[in-house]
């Protein structure tokens, strides 16, 4: 079999993606997912000029080595552009030998593992009140793990929390980024108080996440993580910036609070130290930034033996075509903790047609041939590319901060 042609494909039905379509002189083509989100531009130019003119005339079924070739042999080595362009590639072509094999990807991966793949859904709101009233709302959909997002009163909503405004380039994603007001000393004493109520609201027997992007240094973490214990939070997110990793080791020092992170991380040498050292307990990696199918299942294998859980990353700027590889790896991996589901905007569904699907709080891959996924170019050509970039933040005196 040989590589014919590779396509770029960039769209915005509500959120930007670029998807690369590999095609074959024996008529099987594979789709991979290659967005970053406010990046898309620059992936683009990495896939067209610098990694397509390499595949023509490869073989697609050695993905192994296809892999090894655009990662070792570019030379300079990781980052968020050129992973993102191989786990493009790298899904397309397992979606190819998927295919070839007339299986389900899962089924190449070692076959099930489960019978359902866990996800949480994100509940946010204005303030507490309505955050409990989205909480209550989602576990009536069925939903067994709720992430809970509040804004600080005083402050203008902030990314993740306030409704449609996260949802698409007429909200709060705008040409050009949006500026943020964030205070940790506001924001700290706030979050015990959202989860004493929301545990009030929906009792025990419910998986309650948090994510603090990335905002707190290791000590004001360690504090939330201490604070936090009383609700059994299945998970404290992106706590710090991560990357100084030897600072999760403070964190871990004060607090019981289970850890998550990793959506930013693009490799396994990303996630060596906080994994080896057993600082978190999952791992957030997802199949379009970390590597495609192939780097999430050498994350994940590592994890395993330190007993750390899946955890991929899963918002709307994550196309479905990367949710699809993520689903498969998710139902076949015995170490699979849960995944990330926002849902897409209908546009979005439409332009990608899909065998996985979605029922009360739990996907399944499906049993389509390959990963799934396909996308329709003729609703793709609707949606042009549209500038498009996630926020900044800065403190209340104006000094840019993490988020
Ligand atoms: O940071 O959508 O866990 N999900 C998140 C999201 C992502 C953005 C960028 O992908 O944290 O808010
Ligand atoms: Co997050």
């Amino acid at each position: 079999m040989k590589i014919t042609d590779i396509k770029i494909i960039v769209a915005s039905p509500g959120r930007n993606f670029v998807t690369v379509k590999v095609m074959t002189d024996e008529g099987l083509y594979g789709i991979g997912d290659a967005t970053v989100n406010g990046r898309e531009k620059a992936v683009v130019a990495y896939l067209e000029d610098h990694v397509v003119p390499c595949l023509i005339g490869r073989d697609p079924q050695r993905i192994e080595d296809i892999w090894q070739y655009l990662y070792k042999g570019a030379y300079w080595r990781r980052g968020p552009i050129t992973m993102a362009a191989i786990s493009g590639v790298d899904m397309a072509l397992w979606d190819i030998k998927a295919k070839a094999a007339n299986m389900p990807l899962y089924q190449l991966l070692g076959g099930r593992s489960r019978d359902k793949v866990m996800v949480y859904k994100h509940a946010g709101g204005l303030d507490i009140g309505e955050v409990v009233e989205g909480v209550v709302a989602l576990r009536e959909q069925g939903l067994d793990a709720i992430r809970a997002q509040v804004s600080i009163p005083g402050l203008p909503p902030i990314y993740g929390t306030g409704h449609s405004l996260d949802q698409t380039a007429g909200g709060m994603i705008k040409a050009l980024p949006e500026e943020e007001v964030w205070s940790t000393h506001k924001y700290l004493p706030l979050i015990p108080r959202l989860f004493e109520k929301v545990r009030d609201a929906v009792g025990w027997d419910v998986h309650l996440l948090h994510d603090v992007h990335h905002r707190l240094t290791p000590i004001e973490a360690a504090r939330l993580g201490k604070d936090l214990e009383p609700f059994r939070l299945f998970w404290l997110e992106d706590a710090i910036p991560a990357e100084l990793q030897e600072g999760f080791r403070i964190i871990r020092q004060h607090t019981t609070q289970p850890i998550a992170v990793g959506e930013v991380f693009n490799t396994i040498w990303d996630c060596q130290q906080l994994i080896s050292e057993q600082l978190i307990d999952y791992i957030r990696v997802t199949s379009v930034h970390a590597g495609g199918v192939t780097g999430l299942k050498k994350i994940f294998d590592f994890a395993a033996i330190y007993h750390v859980r899946s955890a991929c990353h899963g918002p709307m700027d994550v196309s479905p075509v990367a949710m699809g590889c993520n689903i498969h790896v998710d139902t076949a991996i015995p170490n699979f903790g849960i995944q990330e589901f926002s849902g897409y905007t209908d546009a979005t569904y439409d332009m990608f047609p899909r065998a996985w699907s979605y029922d009360r709080g739990y996907l399944q891959p499906g049993e389509a041939p390959g990963h799934g996924v396909d996308i329709d170019e003729a609703v793709a050509a609707k949606y042009p590319y549209s500038p498009a970039y996630l926020p900044v933040a800065r403190l209340e005196d104006g000094t840019l901060t993490s988020w």
